[in-house]
């Protein structure tokens, strides 16, 4: 037998370890996915500078999960920064004696500044690392000699605090984030917001649903989200504008005071992420509350060549697409009659008829009209999601009914609407139409369809498929997600 020789772990070193990770826990635990996080701007940074082949490699894989090992990664790094910096401390612990602790102290203070921009965030972490720091120097003092066993335990209760410094940072931290669902965001009132309207309009919805509880509602529960960061931004209403900048008569900027006072509209729009796979559910409904853009394009009376506009959002984010495809646009504030929520794009997002989801920018902040066309942050990285969506039926409701068996889901063609939706029980060879939920008059908003029936003994595939108004069939040729979009009938086999 062959000893292992173990690289041992120096009581420098140890203490550095889990000063480290004791910043990035004690950071999460005060703030959660907040800005101030300090892995906040490392995993924004990670996003940005990534190869577009990486990303869309990641979602064509791990989907969603992704961002959150990216996150992860964000926050190692961030705690082997602050790890190095007490470790670098120590190493000065010749010439200055306790003066090592404060050097610690200071440069940890620092980097959390530069991190989380918020001073007594920074001095917050900075005890949790000086009091790891001291008590490690302390131990030292007390302890002399170094036998085996005081270097096991040592790694051993190195590896212990720092894994039980992430969970417990991690637990406290977690429900700590600033509201992120529609159903916790705050109620839609004041200025030109008529309550009654609302509730008319989210009754209409629910009446023309079809009977059959399992089918998912026209009015997602839970809405998906997709983000370029793992953090949100954290904007203000009170603080925030719009400008109205490029190839423009007039640029000017709007308060949020000032969007709020103009024409009010709630409508129904659907979303679809271009990234999700054919019968995936990154596609959902709501009631937004907002304002026409069309009083936006006019008093800004574009005249680019490129009859092109961007759309910027505070996190960095751009898309750009052509005007016409602006015009029906809805500025929205409000979601299913509550205060749109940070995680879909509070204070304001754009809505785009009929158009894949990343056009829908959130944390608007400009509207830039441009003299030529050039890439916004998905076409940079090959996608080409700024186009209209594809149609499609989705199956995600299969359940055992009293007549047999319920097939259901929603259909969604964008602006082309959805006059019918059809099911197949024999792979496609023949076609029988579906139930579908009433037709709601807005132009963007999906429908539910149902179809029941005996199933046979015999193995047997459905394959369901929606028409348009103009009854033109969705397109049966299959197609990956990316770069347009996924294509092709949903089918599932018994
Ligand atoms: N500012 C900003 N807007 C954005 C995104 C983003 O990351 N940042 N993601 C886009 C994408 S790819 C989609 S599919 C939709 C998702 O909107 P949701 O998160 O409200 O569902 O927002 C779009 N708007
Ligand atoms: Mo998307």
């Amino acid at each position: 037998m062959v000893a292992l020789t173990r690289p041992s772990l120096s009581r420098e070193t140890a203490i550095a370890i889990v000063a480290g990770v004791a910043a990035v826990a004690i950071s999460y635990a005060l703030v959660g996915r907040a800005q101030a996080f300090v892995a906040a701007p490392v995993e924004a940074f990670l996003s940005r500078t990534m190869p577009g082949a990486l990303i869309t490699f990641a979602i064509t894989t791990v989907g969603s999960l992704g961002q959150e090992l990216n996150f992860a990664m964000a926050a190692v790094f961030v705690a082997v920064a602050f790890g190095l910096l007490v470790r670098l401390s120590l190493f000065a612990r010749t010439t200055l004696g306790g003066g090592a602790t404060l050097l610690a102290g200071v440069t940890t203070c620092v980097l959390a500044f530069l991190l989380s921009g918020q001073p007594v965030h920074a001095l917050l972490v900075t005890g949790g690392v000086v009091a790891i720091v001291a008590a490690g120097e302390l131990a030292a003092a007390f302890q002399r000699g170094d036998p085996l066993s005081s270097k096991r335990r040592r790694a051993l209760s190195t590896i212990g605090g720092a894994v039980g410094l992430a969970a417990v940072g991690y637990q406290a931290g977690r429900y700590k984030a600033p509201s992120a669902t529609a159903e916790e965001a705050a109620t839609l009132e004041g200025q030109t917001v008529d309550r009654e309207v609302i509730e008319d309009r989210l009754a209409e919805a629910e009446a023309a649903e079809i009977d059959e509880e399992r089918l998912d509602p026209l009015v997602s529960d839970h809405f998906y989200n997709v983000d370029i960061n793992a953090v949100d931004p954290e904007l203000d209403a009170n603080d925030w504008e719009l400008s109205i900048t490029g190839t423009v008569e007039t640029e000017r900027t709007y308060t949020y005071d000032d969007v709020r006072r103009m024409e009010t509209e709630h409508r129904f729009a659907t979303l679809r992420c271009v990234g999700e796979t054919l019968n995936g559910h990154k596609i959902d409904s709501a009631l937004w509350t907002g304002t026409p853009v069309r009083a936006f394009i006019e008093a800004a009376n574009p005249q680019g060549d490129c009859e092109c506009v961007m759309l910027h959002g505070a996190d960095g984010y751009s898309v750009q697409f052509p005007i016409d495809a602006l015009e029906p646009g809805l500025l929205a504030y409000g979601m299913n009659g509550n205060v749109l929520p940070r995680a879909h794009g509070y204070p304001v997002r754009a809505l785009v008829p009929g158009h894949w989801g990343e056009v829908n920018a959130k944390w608007l902040t400009e509207i830039e009209f441009l003299e030529e066309a050039v890439d916004g942050y998905w076409e940079q990285r090959g996608w080409h999601g700024t186009g209209p969506v594809v149609p499609v039926a989705k199956l995600h409701t299969e359940a055992d009914h009293p007549d047999g068996r319920l097939l259901g889901g929603h259909a969604y063609g964008g602006t082309r609407g959805v006059s019918r939706v059809e099911v197949s029980i024999d792979g496609g060879d023949t076609w029988t139409e579906a139930r579908l939920s009433d037709d709601l008059p807005d132009q963007d908003m999906w429908r539910q369809w149902a179809y029941t029936y005996d199933p046979p003994e015999e193995s047997h595939t459905v394959v369901v498929r929606m028409v348009d108004d103009d009854g033109t069939i969705q397109p049966k040729e299959e197609r990956p997600r990316f770069p347009r979009g996924p294509s092709g009938w949903v089918s599932s086999s018994y």
